[in-house]
């Protein structure tokens, strides 16, 4: 029998990602690095999906982690992941800004997966275990994880918006999904109001009272909350430092043609990103002559995501006919003004562009977080550059001193990139100096030990013997 362990991470992914044959590297993003020292310090174990269907993987050590792998089969890829997570609860839980798909057939395979990451957490876990449960793929796993073992302390995270009831109450499993977060003794979200929806849900659901953020069910006592994830400061504040990182942001802007704006957008090409309405912005202010070709330049970058899902094909069309669009229109020989990459980079080519832009543009139509905008202020040390950024994304509550804008209303993106790039230096330094003080104070590792901390503190409220 394996060892067991006194700290789990469960998550549709494990941290790693293959490269070749049976050689592992360790998966870019915030969750990992802020994750990994616990898991270190804990003797922590992480079970997820490696990434390839219909294979079985035993456990391994990678990086001081044990990683538990959990077998999907292809079919389960298509209906567990791609469908009921990415093509009903994605959209769903993103204000239906596509239209969700119901079907009975992605729920049951939901449900049977949901079941397997409870089960091999069961097996995993030592007795008095910490399990933390990750995102919007395992919401069924706190509670039934709860059945199979009472003892654990369990916390779970969602990293995208949790909806209002109106649209919540859409979905034909709402009292499943609800249950099954409130197996947790903690249940997380990126903003406040993500956790009163959940609260009042609970409520108007399933009838349980409860006493400000703490909900009664079974003589127990739930806690939710919003803790707002962020990214690691120093990495990239250290980054832009290198001086082969500068001399890279140097070179992109010249490769540009040293224009005097270089706009920029970092995201996965996905219909929440707000993609299309940034690029219809930027068109009419060439259209109109606001900026020249020459003087401004756009530079898009759109990493490939769920390219098996029907809308994030007709999405990649839709971008590109308007990128096409734009450039037909107006580039002159030698010269485009949307550079459009579909490609994945590293981090220290992301830090580079960061660097050489002078304003970024983050419009999603809704999002948990968004952690671009806070790796872009973590990259002006030097207190240059603008950040435009949707009052729709979860960081808006947190990053005030951004160019806030509603990304429905086109002139109104319009005049916020025209602030952007007009601003003087004295106003830019003003902002960036408020946005780096939050993002600095509150990185990715304080985000996880107030996670942390928050669900190792037993709760202060008496339970409800009878409720529930
Ligand atoms: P995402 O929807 O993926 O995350 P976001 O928060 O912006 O959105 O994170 C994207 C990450 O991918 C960033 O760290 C970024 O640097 C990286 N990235 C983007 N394009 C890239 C490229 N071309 N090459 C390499 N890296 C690239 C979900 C939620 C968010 C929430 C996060 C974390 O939707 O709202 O902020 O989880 O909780």
């Amino acid at each position: 029998m394996q060892e067991r362990s006194s700290f789990l991470i469960v998550a549709n992914r494990l941290p790693v990602d293959r490269v070749g044959e049976s050689e592992w590297r360790r998966s870019p993003g915030g969750l990992v690095t802020a994750i990994a020292p616990v898991m270190q310090r804990r003797d922590g174990a992480w079970l997820g999906w490696h990434g390839a269907a219909d294979e079985k993987l035993e456990p391994f050590d990678y990086d001081g982690m044990h990683l538990i792998p959990i077998p999907l089969s292809a079919l389960e890829v298509e209906r567990y992941y791609e469908g009921f997570s990415n093509a009903t609860l994605w959209p769903l839980y993103h204000d239906v800004v596509a239209t969700p798909v119901y079907s009975r057939v992605l729920w049951d395979a939901y449900r049977r997966v949901n079941e397997r990451f409870a089960q091999a957490a069961a097996e995993a876990a030592d007795e008095g275990a910490v399990v933390w449960v990750q995102d919007y793929q395992l919401q069924l796993v706190p509670a039934m994880l709860r059945r199979l073992r009472p003892d654990l302390r369990i916390g779970f995270f969602l990293h995208i918006p949790f909806p209002p009831a109106e649209l919540f109450c859409q979905l034909p499993w709402r009292r499943e999904i609800l249950e099954g977060l409130l197996g947790a003794d903690l249940v997380g979200f990126q903003r406040p109001g993500g956790a009163s929806n959940f609260i009042r849900l609970s409520r108007r659901l399933l009838g349980l009272p409860h006493q400000k953020n703490e909900i009664h069910v079974d003589g127990r006592v739930v806690r939710a909350q919003a803790f707002p994830i962020s990214v690691d400061f120093g990495e990239y504040d250290n980054l832009v430092r290198r001086p082969e990182v500068i001399a890279r942001a140097k070179e992109i802007r010249a490769e540009l043609g040293d224009p005097d704006h270089v706009l920029l957008g970092v995201d996965r090409l996905d219909y929440t990103k707000g993609i299309g309405q940034r690029l219809k912005a930027f068109g009419e202010l060439l259209a109109e002559g606001t900026i020249q070709p020459g003087e401004a330049v756009f530079v898009q970058i759109a990493t490939p995501s769920r390219e098996r899902v029907e809308e994030y094909r007709r999405l990649r069309n839709d971008i590109e006919l308007s990128v096409g669009r734009i450039n037909g229109e107006h580039g002159i020989l030698g010269m485009q003004p949307v550079q459009y990459l579909h490609q994945s980079y590293t981090r220290q080519e992301l830090a580079a562009l960061y660097l050489a832009a002078d304003v970024m543009v983050v419009t999603p139509l809704r999002d948990g977080m968004n952690l671009v905008a806070k790796e872009y202020i973590a990259c002006h040390h030097d207190l240059r550059g603008a950040l435009v950024l949707s009052e729709f994304a979860g960081a808006a509550d947190e990053l005030k001193h951004a160019f806030l804008v509603n990304p429905y209303d086109v002139d109104g993106l319009k005049r916020a990139m025209v602030a952007g790039m007009r601003a003087t230096p004295h106003e830019l330094a003003r902002r960036m100096r408020f946005l780096r003080r939050r993002v600095s104070t509150y990185d990715v590792n304080r985000w996880a030990g107030e996670f942390l901390s928050a669900l190792e503190r037993p709760s202060t409220v008496q339970p409800l013997a009878s409720a529930g």
